[in-house]
């Protein structure tokens, strides 16, 4: 291949330095040629997880040299005259750790930010970085890195249900679990989703009542079969109520006697006046 016209080199060249700015200012170090006019238009790699990072490299070409540059004290060179298969541990890195790797053919320089040259593709714990060189047959095969943090470990199943934190939510339980019956008004939430589910209380009212002119004498009003000690309020609605509300608690066998909360007359059963309505 001959060589490219004179604007093209002077473009490579400018780009070449434009790309050692970029890494320079990354590093935090002072230099003297401005920064790129225009943002760097594709992201880094920035890492999502905290662990130890490889760097697996294969190169098709038959010279290159990789520099990584990490947003912190360290530059490394991974390889020269990188033939592929090479490998170099980049240590112990924190999430959001960004990493610039630069592709150097021997005449031109090509970051990993520059979308014409390099495409990002992640899955998981692994970038995967592909260049393309100088030729820009768009192939973006010339050089392959592939960043791979590994995978953390799942914290321990403490209460050994199956499930570890944060699909168990409650990991000092083993009956609280994904999967698990959710329990009403046990406050847990036995299937961990959705927190507990209200419990619905059921209670049977009995009552008993005779007419008394235009009235209602209330014989009897009691509660059985409510949760023990479950609290029960009686509300009275209309002009001719005698009172608004009144409260108890049932017994341990979840029974409450209601008639004492409602004022009567000594010596006669609960009047209800016509144009008053009880609700339990
Ligand atoms: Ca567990
Ligand atoms: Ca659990
Ligand atoms: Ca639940
Ligand atoms: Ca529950």
């Amino acid at each position: 291949m001959g060589n490219p016209p004179l604007g093209v080199r002077i473009m490579r060249r400018l780009r070449m330095i434009a790309g050692s700015a970029f890494v320079m200012l990354a590093l935090g170090l002072p230099y003297a040629v401005p920064s790129p006019a225009v943002a760097d238009p594709v992201a880094t790699i920035v890492l999502d997880r905290d662990g130890p990072a490889t760097v697996m490299i294969q190169s098709k070409a038959a010279v290159n040299t990789l520099n990584l540059a990490v947003a912190s004290p360290t530059r490394m060179s991974v390889c020269n005259d990188c033939r592929g298969g090479e490998n170099a541990q980049l240590g112990i890195l924190t999430r959001g750790t960004e990493i610039v790797l630069r592709l150097d053919d021997g005449q031109n320089s090509f970051l990993s930010t520059d979308p014409a040259h390099a495409q990002i593709q992640q899955s998981d714990g692994t970038w995967r970085v592909t260049w393309d060189d100088a030729a820009g047959d768009r192939d973006f095969e010339d050089l392959v890195v592939t960043v791979t943090i590994p995978t953390p470990a799942p914290p321990p199943d403490q209460d050994g249900d199956g499930f570890s934190p944060p699909a168990d939510c409650m990991d000092t339980n083993s009956t609280a679990h994904p999967g698990a019956p959710e329990v009403p008004g046990n406050g847990v939430d036995d299937d961990c989703i959705n927190g507990d589910r209200p419990a619905k209380v059921v209670a049977v009212i009995a009552i008993e009542w005779t007419t008394s002119g235009s009235g209602v004498r209330l014989l009897r009003l009691q509660v059985h079969d409510a949760p023990p000690s479950a609290r029960v309020a009686v509300r009275c609605h209309g002009r001719r109520c005698r009172f608004a509300r009144g409260h108890t608690a049932a017994d341990r066998n979840g029974r409450a006697r209601l008639l004492p909360l409602i004022p009567h007359r000594s010596g006669t059963a609960r009047p209800l006046k016509s144009g008053s309505r009880h609700r339990t």
